[in-house]
């Protein structure tokens, strides 16, 4: 019999591409998605039949309790959030309650119905902040500066807790950014790969952008996925950082992006200062020491190929809309 693993927040870029690893891996897959929001059954496509899916509210314990007493899963991957990091504290309570709640309640269930099972929480640079640090590891101190931030440091202390007080094999991969041509149009990597393949039907076609200057650790989210699963195949639970350890701007995205297209990208960039954030000043580089040494993991795909997947991905796409 093959493992039973639960993913929250399936039908996201990670939770697509995790559930693709295991089935590969002969799991048995259950995956949660957020009733109140529109699930994105496109990121599913390949797995939809392959797996049993639940429309299904974490901020209800009693449901979360059923369910974990029911399937007694072997593995949980809890990375149902919102992603999408508001600095201005406006959406608070939104990012607070997967993250908090949600985590309390499996952690919960799994101590009272399943303690075997195994537990992973999608921690994320973000709980860094300000960090003092050029780059920062498991051992840097927490200096959040959003409320994103804030209740990522809270999940992260709720796996510790329950770890440490119940031994429960629960861990936190600290995350750093990691797109891939199913990223949501939101962030900034999809959002440029996209209007980049709609210049290629209309030259007059213009991106609005925030800071170019800005500064992010990018990697491939497939490759993230398979340091989560590594993560809870280890003999101890422990938390890790993940991250590429190199740091390219905004700029340097659009620049690769646009030559692959042999064209100049300050030809098409709008700056809106409306997209600029006030809170976004601080730049975080991950030291992948811990990870390199025991989960023996190291990103695969590097920048250039990650950009150059998701700007042929968005032109076939646009090409298969028209
Ligand atoms: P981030 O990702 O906030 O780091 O969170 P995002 O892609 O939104 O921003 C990256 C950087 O690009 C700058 N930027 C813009 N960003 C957006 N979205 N739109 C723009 O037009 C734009 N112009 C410039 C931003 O200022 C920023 O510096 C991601 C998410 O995956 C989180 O869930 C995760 O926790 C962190 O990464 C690690």
């Amino acid at each position: 019999m093959g493992k039973v693993a639960l993913i929250t927040g399936i039908s996201g870029q990670d939770g697509s591409y995790l559930a693709e690893l295991l089935i590969k891996k002969k799991y048995k897959i259950y995956g949660l998605c957020n009733p109140h929001k529109k699930i994105d059954y496109q990121n599913l496509k390949k797995i939809k039949r392959k797996i049993t899916l639940k429309k299904f509210d974490i901020n209800n314990y009693s449901k979360i309790k059923k369910l974990i007493q029911k399937i007694k899963p072997n593995e949980i991957y809890h990375l149902a959030a919102q992603s999408f990091i508001n600095y201005k504290f406006e959406d608070e309570f939104f990012n607070l309650n997967p993250n908090i709640n949600g985590t309390h309640y499996l952690l919960s269930a799994v101590k009272e119905f399943s303690p075997k099972t195994k537990f992973y929480f999608a921690a994320s640079s973000e709980i860094f902040g300000n960090s003092s640090q050029n780059s920062q590891n498991e051992k840097t101190i927490f200096n959040p500066r959003s409320a994103y931030g804030i209740s990522k440091v809270t999940g992260y202390h709720l796996t510790k807790n329950y770890r440490e007080a119940y031994k429960i094999f629960a861990c936190s991969g600290i995350l750093y950014n990691h797109e891939s041509p199913r990223r949501n149009k939101n962030f900034v990597t999809r959002k440029i790969t996209f209007n980049l393949a709609k210049i290629t039907k209309n030259k007059k076609h213009k991106i609005f952008l925030g800071n170019l200057d800005a500064k992010r650790d990018w990697g491939h989210a497939r490759d993230y996925v398979y340091a989560m699963w590594k993560m809870l195949q280890q003999k101890k639970p422990q938390d890790f950082v993940i991250g590429s350890g190199k740091l390219h701007s905004v700029r340097d995205f659009l620049k690769i992006a646009f030559t692959y297209l042999k064209l100049d990208y300050r030809k098409f960039v709008i700056k809106d200062k409306k997209l600029y954030r006030e809170n976004d000043k601080y730049t975080l580089k991950a030291n992948i020491h811990k990870a390199n040494r025991i989960l023996k993991w190291k990103p695969k795909t590097n920048f250039k190929s990650l950009i150059k997947e998701m700007v042929f991905n968005d032109i076939k796409l646009i090409n298969n809309q028209s």
